[in-house]
């Protein structure tokens, strides 16, 4: 199921949101390329094996966006559920993390495992996004609130940091601070008190790279992903891209 990429109906929601938007908020279609026949990697690194789906392309100048329920699973039979019950979410539904499980524990990286293809026209610069909800379950405010994030083919750096390096093909854990029970664009790379800051990751040149993420904390639910170029003039998420009521 998290293999069908149902281009159609991206499509159709990024021009509601045109639509919902209004003004310079200014959308294209997500035409996606060829699974079959990807374009060659951004900067020679070959690409992970077995990836299925289509890789995202720009839908404004400088931003990138993807569905979280359409994903390439290196393990279809993980424990990620799709699911489109909650409101607010975006696109055709979202995954869940361990989805019942009785408790609102953690395991360690390597589980749930998901690339995300995507092609960079304009290099540089880019802040990495994600749209997630953490449940109205009673759980602490800490918990069910958090993935693992990383590149396949170049490092992410957070903060200014001396060492804040998550090396290509590596993850590190990404949570959610909006509060339980809402949706929110953000997160932050957890390096410990006084070091929690959002990703960013540099693309050398054009190509396609992969966005790596693995499950982490039961229960967290995952939308979409966004990656916006530091020069870029449509990256307020909140404002462009994220109207409530769509999905
Ligand atoms: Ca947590
Ligand atoms: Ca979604």
């Amino acid at each position: 199921m998290f293999r069908c990429a149902v281009r159609g109906m991206i499509v159709g929601s990024v021009l509601a949101l045109v639509a919902c938007g209004g003004g310079n908020d200014v959308i294209g279609p997500d035409s996606g390329s060829d699974a079959s026949n990807p374009p060659a990697s951004g900067n020679g690194v070959p690409p992970p094996p077995g990836v299925t789906v289509a890789a995202v392309t720009e839908v404004a100048d400088g931003v990138l966006i993807g569905e979280a329920e359409e994903g390439s699973h290196v393990n279809p039979s993980d424990q990620w559920t799709e699911k489109s019950s909650l409101g607010g979410h975006l696109g055709s539904g979202y995954l869940v993390w361990k989805v019942g499980a009785g408790s609102h524990g953690t395991n360690g990286t390597g589980q749930g495992v998901i690339y995300y293809p995507f092609t960079i026209a304009k290099p540089g610069t880019y802040r990495l996004k994600l749209r997630m909800q953490e449940p109205s379950d009673g759980a602490a405010e800490d918990e069910d609130n958090d993935v693992f994030v990383g590149f396949h083919e170049v490092t992410t750096t957070w903060g200014s940091k001396a060492g804040n390096v998550i090396a290509a093909g590596s993850v590190k854990k990404m949570f959610h601070g909006g509060g339980k029970g809402s949706w929110d664009w953000g997160g932050n790379i957890d390096g410990g008190d006084g070091n929690r800051q959002p990703p960013d990751v540099t693309f050398p040149q054009a190509g396609t790279y992969h966005l790596i993420i693995h499950g982490r904390s039961s229960h967290l639910h995952l939308d979409r992903w966004a990656l916006i170029h530091e020069d870029s003039a449509s990256g307020d998420l909140n404002r462009a891209l994220a109207p409530s009521g769509n999905g």
